[in-house]
C-alpha cells in the first residue's frame, strides 16, 4: 500500500514525517522498481530517500546502519581502531601488535574484537580486576579458551598467553596476596 497514502486526511501520520519531494530533480526515480516514482512513496525519515530503499528507514542523518548501526551518530575515534566512539566498547584501546600479558611478550598477534576491544584491553582487565593470583590466571584462562573456540587462537597461543600469566603471577602478586602473607602490613 505505499503511495496509497495521498488521499489520507493526515491524521494518522501526525507527528510523523511523511514527505515526498516537491522540488524533484528526477521525478520518475523509482529506486525499488515498482513501478511508483519515488516522489509519490514514504520517506518516514524526510531525509529525501523513500523507506524501501532507505538502510535507515527512520534515522534522517544514515541511509545505511554504518558500524554502528541505526540512530546510532559515528563520530569520534578516539582510539584509532575503526570503531567510532559512540559503539566501541574500549575508548582507549591498547592497539600494540603483540598480546603481552603484565609486560610478558607471548608473541601472540593482538586482535581487536566485534565490541571495539582488543585481547589485550580484556586481559589487562582481568589483571586489574583479579583479587588473587587465581582468579586473575583464570579469567585470562576463560577468555582465551573462548578466543580458542571462536577460531581466534590456536591452542599453542593460548599456551603462551597462559605461561605469560603464570610467570606475570610470579613477579607480581596481586595486593590481596602480598596482605595476605604479610598479615598487618598497611
Ligand atoms: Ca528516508
Ligand atoms: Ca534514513
Ligand atoms: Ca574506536
Ligand atoms: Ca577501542
Amino acid at each position: 500500500m505505499v503511495g496509497a497514502g495521498f488521499d489520507h486526511d493526515g491524521g494518522f501520520f501526525a507527528g510523523a514525517a511523511f514527505f515526498y519531494t516537491l522540488d524533484c530533480g528526477d521525478c520518475d526515480e523509482d529506486c525499488n522498481a515498482n513501478s511508483i516514482p519515488d516522489l509519490n512513496e514514504f520517506d518516514s525519515d524526510g531525509d529525501g530517500i523513500i523507506d524501501e530503499c532507505d538502510g535507515c528507514p527512520l534515522d534522517p542523518a544514515k541511509l545505511s546502519p554504518g558500524l554502528c548501526g541505526c540512530g546510532i551518530a559515528e563520530s569520534n575515534d578516539s582510539d584509532g581502531d575503526g570503531l567510532p566512539d559512540a559503539c566501541d566498547a574500549c575508548l582507549d584501546s591498547d592497539l600494540a601488535k603483540l598480546i603481552a600479558v603484565e609486560e610478558c611478550p607471548t608473541g601472540v598477534p593482538n586482535q581487536l574484537l566485534n565490541d571495539g576491544c582488543t585481547m589485550n584491553d580484556v586481559l589487562t582487565e582481568c589483571s586489574v580486576g583479579a583479587h588473587s593470583h587465581g582468579e586473575s590466571t583464570a579469567c585470562v584462562a576463560r577468555h582465551t579458551n573462548e578466543w580458542r573456540r571462536g577460531g581466534l587462537l590456536s591452542g599453542k597461543d593460548v599456551g603462551r598467553i597462559a605461561r605469560c600469566a603464570g610467570s606475570s603471577n610470579e613477579r607480581r602478586p596481586s595486593k590481596r596476596v602480598i596482605e595476605g602473607r604479610t598479615p598487618g602490613r598497611q
